[in-house]
């Protein structure tokens, strides 16, 4: 009998090359299976998953992805305690992840279904918010910093007091997020940022006074929108954002500020009440993959903490000084801790000088 291991051998070969030129991402290493329902539901920010990273998933699982979007963390946490077993995967930054471990909301993720964890970088891993990855695997991470369209603005900028002043009345930008505005005062004051106490709201509310009437837009969708339209000319968002504009044009730079600010890091956490924890992990791992993760860069430029992934971009985008800034810079940053009961005052003093203040 004709011996047709060649054959087969060949066919197998070609199969896996046409494999690879199939699309952008081909299944590597961590493709799993799972026996779930084929679906997912994701709950995410605003403009941080590209669709296609959405559509190459689908088109290799089977599995349909239905995305909601949100744009603070607070806004995540009540809608995901209103609803349910509604979703399958949310994406809490740091000290929301705190919050939730501490209250029991989040599964305990399966190492075994992670293969491609230790793409992440070895102190994204020992985080103290989730020591070890035992409920949280980073997504992205980055800085909340000012940008400056220096087309416009002619005098240097390095703190925020530089940017609420009365010349940029009106021309300003800001996240709107309560959390991330008061880190910026109490960091003004020279007061820790995450050290929120009925004491330090008093000492920062008169400057939060004079600062918010100043604003013109409050956006945490997409605050480089107003910077590109000539809206405004400068403003305190995040840097993938600031990454985006100077990537696009150089005349708007970023500035981590002197008294520091908010270093944070986006993590995928599957909640305990998800219906498709399988998927999920699926998910997580393709995310892993070093260059499915290039692409979520090449979209949208934070500070990638998977290592394999950013030795797939090129030297242009690890020079942009909003999405890599230099390390000195970098060290003033902090993450935020959970504040337990002060996020609901945190929150209630902003709302109140937003409403009164324009
Ligand atoms: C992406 C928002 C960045 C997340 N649009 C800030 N934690």
């Amino acid at each position: 009998m004709k011996n047709i291991r060649p054959l087969i051998l060949t066919l197998l070969t070609l199969a896996l090359a046409a494999c690879g030129k199939s699309g952008p991402v081909a299944p590597t290493a961590g493709a799993l299976t799972s026996t779930e329902e084929k679906k997912l539901s994701l709950f995410c920010w605003s403009e941080y998953v590209p669709q296609s990273i959405i559509d190459s998933f689908t088109k290799e699982t089977g599995i349909k992805v239905s995305m909601e979007t949100y744009s603070s963390n607070e806004e995540m946490l009540s809608k995901l305690l209103a609803g349910g077993g509604k979703y399958d995967l949310i994406q809490p930054s740091e000290y929301t992840i705190e919050a939730l471990i501490k209250d029991g909301q989040l599964l305990p993720l399966n190492p075994a279904d992670l293969s491609n964890l230790n793409n992440i970088a070895p102190e994204f891993r020992a985080m103290s918010f989730d020591l070890g990855n035992k409920f949280s695997v980073p997504y992205m991470a980055g800085f909340v910093g000012i940008c400056v369209n220096t087309a416009k603005v002619k005098t240097p900028v390095q703190t925020f007091d530089d940017v609420f002043t009365p010349t940029h009345k009106g021309r300003i930008v800001v996240l709107d997020d309560a959390r991330e505005i008061v880190s910026w005062a109490l960091g003004d004051l020279k007061l820790g940022i995450n050290d929120v106490t009925t004491e330090n709201l008093a000492l920062i509310t008169p400057l939060l006074k004079k600062w918010l009437p100043l604003v013109k837009v409050y956006d945490s969708d997409s605050p480089k929108t107003s910077l590109k339209n000539g809206d405004v000319d400068l403003g305190v968002i995040w840097s993938g954002e600031a990454a985006l504009l100077y990537a696009e044009d150089k005349k708007f730079i970023f500035v981590l500020p002197e008294s520091g600010a908010h270093l944070f890091v986006d993590n995928l956490a599957i909640p305990k009440a998800a219906n498709h924890p399988k998927n999920a992990h699926l998910f997580i791992n393709y995310i892993l993959r070093p260059e499915v993760s290039k692409l979520i860069s090449d979209a949208f430029p934070y500070y990638n903490p998977n290592t394999a992934a950013r030795k797939l971009l090129s030297a242009e985008q690890l020079s942009n000084p909003a999405s890599y800034p230099p390390a000195q810079n970098i060290s003033r940053m902090q993450t935020f801790r959970d504040l337990g009961q002060f996020s609901a005052k945190v929150d209630e003093l902003v709302t109140q000088i937003k409403a009164k203040g324009n």
